[in-house]
C-alpha cells in the first residue's frame, strides 16, 4: 500500500513489498490484529496506554467535550475550562515545586519548548552565553529538530544535520556496558557516570551551560535503569553549577516506575519535567512541560511576552481525555497497584529468567522490565553484531501472540499499568516460550 508507505522509523522501500502489519481493535491490555490474533501488548501502545485500552471514562469525557466546545484556542490570554482544571489537577500530582503548565500536543513538542525556555530564562537572567543542554548518549527526546538533537541517538543526528547549535552528549549511565566490564559496582558505576556530567560542565564552561536533560530511566535507548547512586550525584553536581535539571518524564511519568513521576523513584528535584503519552494513556495526543517555581517566577515576573506556542497547546478535547485519565488513575490507585503489587511481583519474575541460558541481565522498575541475550551469559559475551538475536526474538514475539520490543540485544517490556498479576503470569509463559524458541535457533545456527 504506497500511499500509507512514508510512517515513522520505517524503511519506506522494504515496508512497500511486505506491507503493515494491521491492529484493528484493542481491550484491556491485549490487541487483536486484521488475522484475529490475539496479542499482549506488553508495550502499553508505544509506552503510553498506561489504564488499558477499552477504559470508557476516556471515550466518555471525549464525546462531552466535543459537543460543549471541540476547540477553542490558548493563545491571547485565552483558557478553556478543562485546560484550567487539567492544570490545577497536574500541580496536584506533581512535586511541589510545580505550580505552572506549558501546554504542548507532544513529547517532542514539549522538548522544543524546554530548549526555548532555559534558554528565555537564562536571558531573563542576564546570562544569554548560558545555552549550552548537556543530555546523553543514547537518549530519547523526540524527533522534531530540538527534540532529536537533545536526543542522543547516532542514526537520527546523522539525517538533517543535526544536532542543531548548543547541544553536547554525555555518556548514558549503562551499567552492563561500560561499568561491569571494568570490574565496577553498580553503585561505583553510577558515581563514575554522573561524573562525566561534571567533567563537560568544566570542559564548556560553567557560565555557558543552561541545563542538563535527561530521562529518569532511557525509555527507547533500552530501558536502561541507572544505578541507584546515579541521580542524587547529577542532583548535586546540577545544584553545585546552578545549572537547570530537566527531568524528561514522557515515559516515566504518570506511574510508570511505581510512583507519579519517575525523578520521585530516582530521587531528583527537577527544575522542568516533560509529560505526554501518559498523561491521556495515548487516547489522545497531548504533551506538555511542568515549569518549577524557579524558573516560573523568572519568566512570570520578569518575562514580557514568550514567543512560542502551538495551535494544540491546552487542546481542550484532549484536557477533558487527560482529566478523566488522571482521575481514573487515581481511583483505581493504579501508582499504588504499581508500586506495591505487580512492581515488586514482575520483579521477583524477571529475578527468575537469570536462570535461563540466554539471558546476561535482567531487570525492571516499577512497570519497566528489559532483558539482555547473551553469548555466554557469565563472560557476558555479546552475540555477533550481524546476527540481530533481538530481532529474532522479536519475531518469536510477535509469532506467538506478544509484544515485547528489541533495542540491539535488549529486550524490553513496559505493560499497562492495569495488568494483573495473573496477566503476569501469562506473559511470563509467553517470554520464556519465545527466548526458548530463540535459544534453539542459536544453538542450530551455532551462534553459541
Ligand atoms: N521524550 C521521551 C522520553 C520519549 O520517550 C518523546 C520525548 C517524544 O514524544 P512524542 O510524543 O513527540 O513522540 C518520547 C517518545 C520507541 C519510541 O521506539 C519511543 C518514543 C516515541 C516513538 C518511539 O521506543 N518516545
Amino acid at each position: 500500500m504506497p500511499s500509507i508507505s512514508c510512517t515513522p522509523f520505517t524503511d519506506f522501500g522494504a515496508l512497500a513489498k511486505k506491507g503493515s502489519r494491521i491492529i484493528e481493535r484493542a481491550d484491556n491490555i491485549y490487541l487483536w490484529d486484521s488475522d484475529g490474533h490475539k496479542i499482549l501488548d506488553a508495550m502499553s501502545g508505544l509506552w503510553c496506554v498506561n489504564v488499558g485500552y477499552g477504559q470508557q471514562a476516556l471515550v466518555e469525557a471525549a464525546t462531552a467535550q466535543l459537543q460543549q466546545l471541540p476547540f477553542y484556542n490558548a493563545f491571547f490570554q485565552t483558557a478553556t475550562p478543562p485546560a484550567i482544571e487539567l492544570a490545577e489537577l497536574l500541580a496536584e500530582v506533581t512535586p511541589p515545586q510545580f505550580q505552572h503548565v506549558f501546554f504542548a500536543g507532544s513529547g517532542s513538542e514539549g522538548n522544543d519548548t524546554v530548549v526555548r525556555m532555559v534558554r528565555r530564562y537564562w536571558d531573563l537572567l542576564g546570562q544569554p552565553e548560558r545555552k549550552v543542554i548537556i543530555s546523553r548518549n543514547n537518549a530519547y527526546h523526540g524527533s522534531t529538530m530540538a527534540g532529536a538533537s537533545l536526543g542522543g541517538m547516532g542514526g537520527m543526528h546523522a539525517q538533517g544535520g543535526l544536532p542543531i547549535p548548543d547541544i553536547t552528549h554525555i555518556e548514558q549511565p549503562y551499567w552492563y556496558e561500560l561499568g561491569r566490564p571494568k570490574g565496577l559496582s553498580r553503585d561505583e558505576f553510577g558515581l563514575v557516570a554522573a561524573r562525566w556530567l561534571e567533567e563537560r560542565i568544566l570542559a564548556v564552561g560553567p557560565g555557558r551551560v543552561a541545563a542538563f536533560i535527561g530521562e529518569p530511566i532511557q525509555g527507547a535507548g533500552g530501558v536502561i535503569i541507572p544505578p541507584a547512586t546515579y541521580w542524587p550525584e547529577i542532583q548535586r553536581i546540577c545544584d553545585k553549577y546552578g545549572i537547570l535539571l530537566v527531568s524528561d518524564e514522557v515515559i516515566c511519568g504518570f506511574g510508570r516506575t511505581g510512583n507519579w513521576w519517575g525523578c520521585e523513584t530516582l530521587g531528583t528535584q527537577p527544575d522542568l519535567m516533560t509529560f505526554a503519552k501518559g498523561v491521556t494513556s495515548g487516547y489522545i495526543p497531548l504533551g506538555g512541560v511542568m515549569v518549577g517555581e524557579r524558573v516560573a517566577r523568572v519568566l512570570v515576573e520578569q518575562g514580557g511576552e514568550f514567543n512560542h506556542g502551538y495551535t494544540y497547546s491546552g487542546h481542550p478535547v484532549a484536557c477533558a481525555v487527560a482529566l478523566a485519565n488522571i482521575r481514573l488513575i487515581q481511583r483505581e490507585r493504579l501508582v499504588e497497584h504499581v508500586r506495591d503489587d505487580v512492581g515488586p511481583y514482575l520483579a521477583q519474575q524477571y529475578a527468575a529468567l537469570m536462570d535461563h541460558p540466554l539471558v546476561g541481565d535482567a531487570e525492571t522498575c516499577g512497570l519497566m522490565g528489559a532483558l539482555v541475550l547473551a553469548r555466554d551469559k557469565v563472560a557476558g559475551t555479546p552475540f555477533a553484531s550481524e546476527v540481530e538475536i533481538g530481532m529474532v526474538c522479536r519475531g518469536h514475539c510477535f509469532a506467538n501472540g506478544l509484544i515485547m520490543r528489541a533495542v540491539g540485544d535488549r529486550m524490553i517490556i513496559a505493560p499497562p499499568l492495569v495488568i494483573s498479576r495473573a496477566q503476569i503470569d501469562d506473559m511470563m509463559v509467553l517470554i520464556r516460550r519465545c527466548l526458548d524458541l530463540t535459544w534453539a535457533d542459536a544453538q542450530a545456527k551455532g551462534w553459541v
